[in-house]
């Protein structure tokens, strides 16, 4: 594991090759979010946001939990469910920024999910772009079990991967739904065994972090404007982003290292 960046209570922060990876560090609550954690991710993506030096983001779970949501402890101590807290708030300073940063980040992410995601857990997971998931890992949608709905952008992100139908019957059941299943519904990109999780996430990582790092973000902002868009709207988004990613170093070296037939070295200008 490359070295840890100091400073954070609940998280792990390391660089290697242009890949910033962020663990989740709760392994004995199953890294359930506390307010601790809420702070510290939204201060870990803002920087990153500003960091050209990263080019992909990976975030994992330490321990045999990726996320587990919401702090049920804490939030039974400070008296959640006694009617006195304002979820609404809660949402709206907590969890939302660290969702909306997640996908407004001009860079790839990628969750290796080492274990069960549970409730806002699970949602942080939808909220990256590739997920990679461990034989045995598990998704629990949680909500329902304690009369919440789903939040941190699930009810966005789930139908739009697997259709309202079987978003319901997941938010609804709240069953678990196995990495194999999960899988087979696109809410996974590839399921691995326990032990290569680690390398396969750094190979996708490390590829991406090689490429054209801006046309890759613009390629997220196109794909992420298409889910609004009519195809007219979307040919004209494509045609202003083509014109910011054809004026970019990465798109003059792609052509010259055709032209002269070696792998192209993109630095992500
Ligand atoms: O505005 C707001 O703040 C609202 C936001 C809400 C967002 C949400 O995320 S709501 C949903 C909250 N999450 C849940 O309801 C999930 C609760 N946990 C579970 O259902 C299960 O623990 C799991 C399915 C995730 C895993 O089950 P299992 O059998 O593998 O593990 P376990 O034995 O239940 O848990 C292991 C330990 O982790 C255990 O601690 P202990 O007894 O060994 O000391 C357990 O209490 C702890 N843990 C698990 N989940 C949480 C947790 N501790 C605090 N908060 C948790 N969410």
């Amino acid at each position: 594991m490359p070295p840890q960046q100091a400073g954070y209570e609940t998280l792990l922060v390391a660089d290697a090759a242009g890949v910033r990876t962020i663990t989740l560090n709760r392994p004995d609550e199953l890294n359930a979010i506390d307010d601790r954690v809420t702070t510290e991710l939204q201060t870990e993506l803002k920087k990153i946001a500003r960091d050209r030096s990263v080019r992909c983001l990976v975030l994992t779970g330490a321990g045999r939990g990726f996320c587990a949501g919401q702090d049920l402890k804490s939030a039974a101590a400070r008296g959640d469910k006694d009617g006195g807290f304002d979820f609404a708030a809660a949402l709206r300073n907590r969890y939302n920024p660290i969702i909306s940063a997640l996908w407004a980040l001009e860079i790839p992410t990628l969750a290796a999910i080492n274990g069960v995601a549970a409730g806002a857990g699970w949602s942080l997971a939808l909220a990256c772009d590739l997920r990679i998931a461990v034989k045995g890992a598990k998704f629990v949608g949680a909500f329902s079990k304690i009369g919440l709905v789903p939040d941190s952008g699930m009810t966005w992100t789930l139908p739009r991967l697997v259709g309202v139908a079987k978003a319901l019957e997941i938010a609804w059941f709240g069953d678990a739904v196995t990495a194999e299943a999960a899988l087979q519904y696109g809410l996974l990109n590839r399921v691995v065994e326990p032990e290569q999780l680690e390398s396969a996430a750094r190979e996708w990582a490390e590829r991406l972090a090689k490429g054209a790092t801006r046309g890759l973000g613009l390629t997220k902002r196109a794909m992420h404007a298409a889910m609004s868009h009519m195809l007219e709207e979307q040919l004209e988004t494509e045609a202003q982003l083509q014109g910011v990613a054809g004026r970019t170093r990465d798109y003059a070296e792609g052509v010259k290292a055709f032209i002269e037939k070696r792998p192209a070295e993109f630095t992500g200008e």
